[in-house]
């Protein structure tokens, strides 16, 4: 039985027993409900980072801790060696969904992006005729795919990436929404995929010129490269469409989804494909223990089923453009710049009197609402998108009055 800790004690006892991976800020959140979350002393807040855009379907929601429930009651994990009679129903069921031959069940948004490049590699020297262990990826500058050492090797931010070497070769960073920059690269026989993020969200919430995606992939297309989506963060109905791709009708080669694929409530991630790309990996090549569990299996479907039933895309289409007015409206010289697309928004802070981002997130912690400071002056503002407009509304005035507090 957990006994009721004081958020002072249990900070405490993390910061005693467990890695210091993170820096969080001072809240103990103990329940979690929509676009609410509580502390555990019973504070309510409103959570407008949404645990970086996984609990999109709002915390806790009852029809996917329902297919949780009866599935973990039922038959939790088989492993791969065996067929179970859930895993096929999803998989027809996502493939269906977003238009794909075939589908990898993984668990992590890294693993997915791990998947992603491994299939990638295959497909370049199965199909494309790269020379063995010549395989080239492209990807931009200022990314983030996840926490694995390959992954890191293909990072630009030192504090992904320093004292983890040696790290994996194979991969050739061009600066983000720089079409020239990837076309030079393209041209690398070499080359067996670009991956991007159609918005890249921990650098900041940067959102690419229009066109850039739908350039980027018929340039992928004109040199025989597999353009692979990282929408781990973006997807899902974040941006205001089903997949931040959708803004501009590209259809990827490659999908990489997970976060809210669970709507908060279990890892999970996948990746989607056609047959000619993913049939590159045959049996015993790739897999994972939890890999397409049938608790991950419900638990997907449940939570897919929920974007489409209560309207998620377009209502993030709808609130967002609300947001980033009111955001632009605030009457204060701390907001340099407000920038996203549906509810994956970014406000740009200028330090005043020494105050800054991390200030105005501990200010509007005391004010009752969550979200943290990417990188040093950028604050993500990504709340569930079942959030309800009078929802949204007050979280506006307690953002506007924790801003206005260091005039
Ligand atoms: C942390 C960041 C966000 C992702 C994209 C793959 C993954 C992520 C586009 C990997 C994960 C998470 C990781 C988490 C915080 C959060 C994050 F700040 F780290 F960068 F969202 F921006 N592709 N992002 O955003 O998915 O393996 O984590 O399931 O590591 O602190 P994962």
């Amino acid at each position: 039985m957990v006994e009721k800790l004081s958020s002072k004690e249990l900070i405490a006892l993390e910061d005693k027993y467990g890695a210091h991976n993170y820096h969080p800020l001072p809240v103990v959140l103990a329940k979690g409900e929509g676009a609410k979350v509580w502390d555990a002393e019973g504070k309510e807040y409103y959570d407008f980072l949404s645990a970086y855009s996984a609990v999109n379907q709002g915390h806790c929601h009852p029809k996917i801790v329902g297919a949780l429930k009866e599935q973990a009651e039922t038959l939790t994990l088989t492993s791969r060696a065996f067929f179970n009679n859930v895993l096929g129903v999803y998989e027809k069921y996502i493939t269906e969904y977003f238009g794909y031959d075939k589908v990898l069940p993984m668990n992590s948004g890294a693993e997915g992006d791990e998947t992603a490049l491994k299939l990638a590699r295959k497909w370049g020297y199965m199909k494309k005729g790269i020379p063995e262990n010549q395989a080239k990826i492209i990807v931009c500058e200022n990314n983030f795919h996840g926490r694995t050492i390959t992954i890191i090797s293909m990072s630009t931010d030192p504090d992904a990436y320093k004292d983890y070497g040696p790290y994996t070769p194979g991969f050739v960073t061009i600066p983000y929404n720089d079409l020239e920059a990837l076309e030079k690269e393209l041209k690398d026989p070499n080359v067996a995929a670009f991956l991007v993020e159609p918005i890249q969200g921990e650098a900041g919430v940067y959102v690419p010129e229009d066109g850039y995606l739908k350039k980027s992939s018929e340039l992928c297309k004109k040199y025989n490269v597999l353009f692979i989506a990282d929408e781990v963060q973006t997807g899902i109905a974040r941006t205001g469409k089903l997949l931040a791709v959708d803004h501009e009708d590209v259809r990827p080669d490659i999908l990489i989804l997970g976060k809210a694929l669970s709507g908060g409530v279990y890892p999970i991630s996948a990746v989607l494909a056609d047959d000619d790309i993913m049939l590159c990996i045959k049996p015993g090549e790739h897999g994972s223990t939890f890999g397409g569990n049938p608790i991950a299996a419900r638990v997907a479907m449940a939570a897919l089923e929920v974007v489409k039933e209560e309207n998620l895309a377009e209502r993030a289409e709808r609130l967002g453009k609300i947001f980033r007015e009111e955001m632009r409206n605030i009457d204060s010289d701390m907001i340099e710049l407000v920038r996203g697309k549906g509810l994956l928004n970014a406000v740009v802070i200028r330090p005043k009197n020494g105050k800054e981002a991390w200030d105005v997130c501990v200010k509007m912690a005391e004010n009752g609402l969550l979200a943290k400071p990417t990188h040093q002056h950028i604050i993500r503002f990504a709340p569930p998108l079942v959030i309800s407009e009078e929802e949204l509304m007050e979280a506006v005035d307690r953002i506007k009055k924790s801003i206005l507090a260091f005039e």
